[in-house]
Formats: structure tokens, C-alpha cells, sequence
């Protein structure tokens, strides 16, 4: 296995490829918590493997919660990749593996990458909880990057106009808003929230930006797709536990998975 983390992507996808028998994927699909039940809406799964099986993938964080990675082909026979579970920075491994299924993705083939999220909603006056919400764009607190040296990327555009327009073509009802990651594993303090707002953010989470940049690195379209499942520290309420973000997914993912079904389809 190399220690480059571009090379062992390289080898990822070779080992995805003989694990399938496919030799190129139409898309990668990553569902972060509250998207993993919609995975079944999107087609009919062809194989399933845990990640682990394939080099450079971290081990579960928690034991018996390995990430899996399905092959599925959807009604108008399109090939997607659907990563279910994902690795974060907050795992403290570092970026490099919070990054390695977009990349290997793209070197399996897959020049399309869709990335999903629950996150917290900022503007709890316009959203609802278990609303989809397009990412149009990002602010990266986690203080990471996934690209080391003097390769200057352009993100001017990360989140794709024009998959947000064919998704607001499928659902005109889904909102557009700035996701702003942070590392975590803490919520925000009430004072955070504030400032998140003063700032321009409409959601709130740990996780996506890491793998845009990836993909925009590689040269793909990306399209970001939150799941709005509590609002803001100290903006109404309490915030949610895990088990209700999971719930609102359940509660949602016939909606999301029919959702991400006419997008892949519609590529
Ligand atoms: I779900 O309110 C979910 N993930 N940082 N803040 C952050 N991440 C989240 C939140 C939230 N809700």
C-alpha cells in the first residue's frame, strides 16, 4: 500500500473495480448520517463490501460500524458508487482518510460526486426540519485541507450551478444555502451560532467541505445536499441528539432517495 494518499487511491479503485467486476462507475453518491436509508430508493444494489477491504480505508471508529460501500444500478441503467457511512476529522486520523472515497471514486471513474449531510440550520425562520437544502457554497472552519503545497485551486464554483438547477428542475420546493463545517465532535456554543450567522452561514456541520475540495482537486462536479435536522445551538430549543438525527433520516428517506434516483438518472 503507498504512503502517497493519490497512489493509494489509485489502488483503492483498482480493488473496487476487481471487487465489482465493473470497470467504471457514472457517479459516487457519499451518504452522511440521516441519507443511509434513502440508499435503498436509488436503484438495486449489485454488490456491497465493507470499505475496509479496500486499502486505505480507516477502520470503524465505533466497532461493528465499518462503512460500506454499494454498487447500484439505477432505473436507466446508470452505475453509481454509494458510499454509506463516511470518515470524518473529528475521528483525529487526519485528512487524508476523511478524503480517500472522493478520490478513489474519481479514479474508479466516476466524474460526478454527490455529497450528503444532516446538518444544524442556521436560519430556523426558513427552514424546516427534514428539508433537503442544496449546498451553494462553503466556509471551511475546520482549519484542514485536503491538498498540500502550491496547488492553487480555483473554488469559485464547488457546489456545480448547474446540478443545482437540475435539482431544483426535479423539486423547485428545495432551498439553496452556505454550509459551514467545523471539526467537532462538540455542537456549538449559542455564541458560535450567532457569529456562523453574522457570517453568511445557513447550515451547520463537520463534514462535506474536506471531500468538495478533493473532488474539485480532481477535476469533478460536485453536488452538496443537506439534511436539515435541528436548528442552531440557542437558536430555538434544544439541540438534537444522534438518535433523532437518525429518525428524521428514516423519517425522510423515501423522499431523499427517490430525490437522488431522478438526479442520477438525469446526470
Ligand atoms: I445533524 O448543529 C448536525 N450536525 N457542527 N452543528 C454541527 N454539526 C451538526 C449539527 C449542528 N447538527
Amino acid at each position: 500500500m503507498s504512503t502517497d494518499p493519490y497512489i493509494l487511491a489509485q489502488e483503492a479503485a483498482k480493488a473496487l473495480k476487481s471487487a465489482t467486476g465493473l470497470e467504471s462507475f457514472d457517479v459516487a453518491l457519499v451518504m452522511g448520517s440521516g441519507w443511509v436509508p434513502a440508499a435503498d430508493a436509488i436503484g438495486q444494489t449489485l454488490s456491497e463490501i465493507p470499505v475496509t477491504e479496500l486499502p486505505g480505508f480507516a477502520p470503524p471508529a465505533v466497532a461493528g460500524h465499518a462503512g460500506r460501500v454499494r454498487v447500484t444500478r439505477t432505473e436507466a441503467g446508470r452505475h453509481a458508487l454509494i458510499f454509506l457511512g463516511r470518515t470524518h476529522l473529528y475521528e483525529g486520523r487526519g485528512v487524508d482518510p476523511v478524503v480517500h472515497g472522493v478520490r478513489t471514486a474519481v479514479a474508479a471513474g466516476a466524474r460526478t460526486i454527490v455529497l450528503t449531510n444532516a446538518a444544524g440550520g442556521l436560519r430556523p425562520e426558513h427552514q424546516n426540519i427534514g428539508d433537503p437544502v442544496l449546498i451553494s457554497d462553503h466556509i471551511n472552519l475546520t482549519g484542514a485541507n485536503p491538498i498540500t503545497g502550491a496547488t492553487f485551486i480555483d473554488l469559485t464554483e464547488v457546489y456545480s450551478k448547474r446540478l443545482r438547477a437540475l435539482v431544483r428542475e426535479i423539486d423547485p420546493s428545495i432551498g439553496e444555502g452556505v454550509y459551514v463545517a467545523f471539526r467537532g465532535p462538540t455542537y456549538e456554543t449559542p455564541a458560535e451560532i450567532r457569529m456562523l450567522r453574522t457570517l453568511g452561514g445557513d447550515l451547520v456541520g463537520m463534514s462535506t467541505v474536506l471531500e468538495a475540495v478533493a473532488a474539485r482537486e480532481a477535476g469533478a462536479e460536485v453536488l452538496g445536499l443537506s439534511l436539515v435536522t435541528n436548528p442552531g445551538a440557542g437558536l430555538v430549543g434544544e439541540p438534537l441528539n444522534h438518535e433523532e438525527v437518525l429518525e428524521v433520516g428514516r423519517a425522510t428517506a423515501t423522499r431523499m432517495g427517490v430525490l437522488l434516483a431522478k438526479v442520477v438518472d438525469r446526470l
